[in-house]
């Protein structure tokens, strides 16, 4: 009974050393990954419920997957599609757009790992797409980017312009990301002074590699994650726990 009082006393702590951190910031950057979404219905990427159909995800997303077997590709991106249709953004993505609301302007940066869009849907207003959308296609042929909502693109949808095969609009390994959202996420974790981790293993770079970078400019670093990652190492706080519970008690405890 003691221990859990304590360990209580020990996480309100936390949670009250985080707070004040983000009080007391100019300027914030916010890295969020697949967790974020898991309250929400979303798989995440690793982990017990990590694979598809037996495969890894450095089987599927990958640009030697979709040549070899792009019918394959396709059904696993049409599946997260289909998923998407059923999922709301939980506490956890209002608490990051209500925390925007805080700061001016250019002072708050989400930038995210995922493709889901429910940071917009939860209203999150300066949002950095690392991984690109599961709504958007691209040509393979034109290179035509364009956004198709979450409608059904049949199992191997080609492009309406030039009949050549569609991709999804999303970064598979050994691909670059978008290079200007990428230096923009890279200048904004540069100039933060607290940067937030939500929900991300950190294993996958570029994108991990914010965290390090932010540590070096002198930002205090905060993690959100139900498990210890590759990013706890690099924080000055950890919050252990879902992050549609915990960040919305940061929320209030930033008053
Ligand atoms: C909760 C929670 C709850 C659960 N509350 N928490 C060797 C060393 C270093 C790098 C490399 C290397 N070999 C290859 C590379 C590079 C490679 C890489 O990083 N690989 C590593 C895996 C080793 N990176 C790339 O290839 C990148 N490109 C690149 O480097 O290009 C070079 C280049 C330059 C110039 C020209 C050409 C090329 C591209 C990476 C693209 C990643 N894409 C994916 C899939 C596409 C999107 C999609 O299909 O959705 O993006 S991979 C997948 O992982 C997806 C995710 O965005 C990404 C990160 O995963 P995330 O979000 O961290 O999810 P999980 O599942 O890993 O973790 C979830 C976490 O949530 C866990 O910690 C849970 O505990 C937690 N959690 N519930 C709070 N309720
Ligand atoms: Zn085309």
């Amino acid at each position: 009974m003691t221990a859990m009082i304590n360990d209580t006393g020990e996480a309100n702590n936390r949670i009250a050393t985080a707070a004040t951190l983000l009080r007391h910031a100019r300027r914030v950057a916010v890295l969020t990954g697949a967790g974020v979404s898991a309250e929400s219905g979303v798989p995440t990427f690793r982990g017990s419920d990590g694979l598809w159909e037996g495969h890894r995800i450095d089987e599927v997303a990958t640009p030697m997957a979709f040549r070899d077997d792009p019918r394959l590709v396709w059904r696993f991106y049409n599946l997260r599609r289909a998923n998407l249709r059923t999922v709301q953004p939980n506490p956890g993505h209002f608490a990051l757009a209500e925390l925007e609301q805080r700061f001016a302007g250019e002072h708050f940066t989400l930038v995210t790992q995922n493709v889901d869009s429910l940071h917009r849907r939860a209203g999150s207003q300066r949002v950095l797409e690392l991984h690109g959308n599961l709504s958007r296609t691209r040509c393979m042929q034109c290179h035509a980017i364009e956004d198709r909502g979450l409608d059904e693109l049949g199992e191997l949808p080609h492009c309406p312009h030039c009949n050549g095969l569609l991709r999804p609009d999303i970064v598979w390994f050994h691909e670059a990301l978008p290079a200007a959202t990428w230096e923009e996420a890279a200048l904004m974790t540069s100039l933060c002074d607290v940067f937030l981790v939500v929900g991300t293993s950190a294993v996958v770079y570029p994108a991990a590699g914010l965290i390090v970078a932010a540590k070096r400019s002198g930002a205090k670093v905060i993690e959100i994650n139900l498990a210890e990652t590759d990013a706890s190492y690099h924080a000055d706080v950890r919050l252990t726990g879902p992050s549609g519970a915990l960040l919305p008690g940061l929320l209030k405890a930033i008053g």
